[in-house]
């Protein structure tokens, strides 16, 4: 008889446990649309990490680019010289295109990446966004500043992020973060209908933007085996599937065609 009472106990422990504990549970599907589940992982072992870089050329004729005409908004012409162009297609001087984003599309993904506790800067300067093309990290801030004597509206036009439309007055900034990857997510303004810049949101810090040489740095990269991606406004996509030998630096090229 004290043998069957112990048993039944038991038995009763046993139930009322699981149930005990599943109470307090989240059901599963319901993660919250602006925090997704941080990355699983760890911080990459640094201590051998090499080196990627190289050049975005470009072959074939340049595209004329649109001049833009801000007569409509003076306090902004007068801050430009001569005339503005549309900057959808830069090839400098040395025949490499400006403005291609380049990152790391795949191969990372074990690890995890703190956002940067610095923000990246997005100027609207002579009702142009400075820079025109630019990266940040999930999460990481976006410092939004209004330089101009006049009012913007800034509007990016995401996929996988949250959209917003803020009018901008004159002087002022504020702070705006992407909590998930998207290349790239365009940004307009409302009210200047030229105005264009493009935003890389990457979950790790492998990232660059070409300027006035077309070249491209990743740096304190892990060995390992990697796609390299490099976007650009006009011509697309390109990838490149690579291997980085412990300390190795290694030059890579990709070459758009007009
Ligand atoms: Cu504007």
């Amino acid at each position: 008889m004290l043998r069957n009472k112990l048993h039944l106990t038991a038995l009763l422990f046993l139930v009322c446990v699981p149930l005990a504990c599943g109470g307090g549970e989240t059901p599963a599907g319901e993660a919250s649309e602006e925090a997704p589940a941080a990355t699983p992982g760890v911080a990459p072992d640094l201590s051998q990490a090499g080196t990627v870089s190289g050049k975005i050329s470009f072959q074939g004729e340049q595209p004329q680019m649109a001049r833009i005409r801000m007569g409509a908004e003076p306090a902004c012409e007068e801050k430009h010289d001569g005339p503005v162009y549309s900057q959808e297609v830069v090839v400098n001087e040395n025949g490499t295109l400006k403005n291609a984003f380049v990152w790391v599309k795949e191969g990372l993904e074990q690890y995890s990446f703190d956002a940067p506790t610095q923000a990246v800067s997005l100027d609207q300067d002579g009702c142009v966004y400075l820079p025109h093309v630019f990266g940040v990290q999930t999460n990481q801030d976006i410092s939004i500043r209004n330089g101009d004597d006049a009012t913007h509206n800034i509007h990016p036009l995401p996929e996988q992020n949250r959209e917003f439309n803020i009018s901008q007055a004159s002087g002022q900034e504020m702070a705006r973060s992407f909590p998930r990857p998207e290349i790239m997510i365009p940004v307009k303004c409302n009210i200047h209908p030229w105005m264009k810049a493009y935003i890389g949101v990457v979950p790790h810090p492998y990232f660059a933007v070409t300027r006035e040489d077309g070249s491209f740095e990743l740096k304190d990269l892990p060995p390992g085996e990697y796609t390299i991606e490099v976007w650009h406004e006009k011509y697309g996509t390109q990838e490149q599937a690579i291997t980085v030998a412990p300390e190795e630096s290694q030059e890579i090229e990709f070459s758009f065609e007009g």
